[in-house]
């Protein structure tokens, strides 16, 4: 017998990073641009807001070229719906449309494949205003986006992404400062009939990309990660099962099989949820396939069993997934992980477990679209950043992914977020992510120079090495 030995990274693996419009591109109502829900948002106490961000809009020849600098194969971005279609719908702003061939073709001018994602958290602020996607005809609206995309960039981008984050939209929209339930009274209801309608908005896009550019590859990009019980009590595995199905494996059992998953299902059953589900929906979102799955790891969560009781559902909510529901189950600080400064546990083993069960349940190619560490940066006198506990969390990162190619996953890609600095969701700039430093601070704009971090060089040879030379 043949034992095939599973080489660690394929040679053609995508190394590159992420970032997303409404968070890296400044100039949010100029240009054409009409607003999105981030635009309109109540943006948190002591936290910039989008204005101008890492001012990528004036800076991306620059910004792109030192991508291109420390060897990236692929770059991740999202094209913001309301550039392109400033009400969501009805006339393109050529601007727009001019701007990310600019980005597109600067990429190829450096062989980086742009990964585009269609939808990252900036739902045009029109369209909220009739409803959101809570609207079934915002089916017919993402389509109709996905289509402008497609003709004018599907003969130089070969990877889509459909929407980010997909469950945490569902899950912390609040947060994320994109759920509205002015006049809901079944706030689960809504959560999932509007997911419902992105569920079906993805697979239609799928299709569409398929039908339209047959050499192109697309999928989801949801945010995935491993839930653990709290203890190896029976009750407590069942609460980790729950929330894995309710936080992870909706999503992707949807894109990947069409299916509802089944204790999802039972959830929305007993709280009145269940999603208007029109004829032909179930077989559009049957046939409609991913070629590959990219998904977001930040970190693992860990829940116990709830058996309902006013005081066991008084546990805290989880930063990232909101890892408590009544009955179901309860977040659990994991005492046996560290945490970044910004309080999320840090867990490079459950990245591994993590690709491990992804693989296992859908054996598909995957690509990392978000992954990496929040910290407050210093520039030095003589410029520079050093951030060797990033350099410290993605190594230890991609070692756990190396490993996993090792025993037989597919692995794509690995894109961290993020590429440069950028404005988080809700903890503004100075929570920084990327490769290159932004000079500014939260409401000071400074002179918006950018700064190769220690972390820079480190990648410039991680992908030199194609993953082999992890060393500072
Ligand atoms: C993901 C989002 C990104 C990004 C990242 C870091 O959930 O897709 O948009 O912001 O998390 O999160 P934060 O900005 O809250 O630190």
């Amino acid at each position: 017998m043949i034992i095939t030995k599973h080489t660690p990274l394929p040679k053609d693996f995508l190394w590159g990073a992420s970032t997303s419009a409404y968070q890296v591109e400044g100039e949010n109502l100029s240009h054409g641009k009409g607003p999105s829900v981030q635009d309109t948002k109540e943006i948190p106490a002591g936290t910039s807001g989008f204005e101008v961000c890492a001012d990528f809009y004036n800076h991306y020849e620059e910004d792109i070229a030192l991508m291109a600098e420390m060897g990236f194969k692929t770059f991740r971005f999202s094209i913001a719906w309301t550039r392109i279609l400033p009400t969501g719908r009805g006339e393109i702003n050529q601007e727009g449309i001019d701007f990310y061939s600019n980005v597109i073709d600067t990429c190829l001018k450096y062989n980086i494949e742009p990964l585009v994602t269609m939808f990252h958290f900036d739902l045009p602020d029109a369209l909220e205003k009739m409803g959101g996607w809570s609207r079934r005809d915002i089916v017919d609206d993402f389509v109709n986006f996905a289509r402008i995309l497609f003709e004018n960039y599907g003969s130089r981008v070969k990877y889509w992404l459909t929407i980010n984050e997909q469950n945490m939209l569902t899950l912390v929209g609040e947060a994320i400062g994109t759920s509205d339930f002015t006049g809901v009274t079944n706030k689960v209801k809504k959560l999932y009939q509007d997911n419902h309608h992105m569920l079906l908005a993805q697979a239609k896009v799928m299709k569409l990309c398929h039908e339209m550019l047959p050499g192109a590859k697309i999928g989801p990009a949801p945010n995935i990660s491993l839930i653990y019980p709290a203890s190896c009590k029976p009750k407590d595995n069942l609460a980790a099962q729950n929330f894995n199905a309710i936080r992870n494996w909706l999503y992707l059992d949807m894109a990947v099989y069409g299916i509802y998953n089944n204790l999802v299902w039972k959830y929305l059953e007993e709280h009145d949820a269940i999603p208007e589900i029109e004829d032909g929906d179930m077989e559009i979102m049957k046939a409609a396939k991913p070629d590959f799955i990219g998904f977001n790891y930040y970190n693992t969560s860990t829940v116990e069993w709830d058996d309902g009781s006013e005081d066991a559902a008084s546990g805290k909510v989880d930063q990232q997934s909101g890892a408590t529901e009544k009955g179901v189950y309860k977040a659990f600080p994991n005492p046996n992980l560290l945490r970044t400064e910004f309080g999320w546990e840090i867990d490079p083993d459950g990245f591994r477990a993590t690709i491990r069960e992804i693989y296992s349940r859908y054996h598909l190619p995957m690509i990392i679209t978000e992954n990496g560490l929040g910290a407050y940066d210093t520039l030095t006198e003589d410029g520079k950043i050093h951030d060797n506990y990033r350099i410290e969390y993605l190594r230890k990162h991609i070692e756990q992914l190396k490993i996993a190619a090792e025993e037989g996953c597919e692995m794509m890609g690995y894109c961290p977020w993020s590429a440069i600095d950028l404005v988080s969701t809700h903890e503004g700039i100075v929570k920084r992510y990327g490769f290159i430093y932004v000079n500014r601070d939260e409401f000071e704009l400074k002179d918006m120079k950018r700064y190769r971090k220690d972390s820079f060089y480190w990648y410039k040879k991680v992908i030199a090495t194609n993953g082999e030379d992890l060393t500072d």
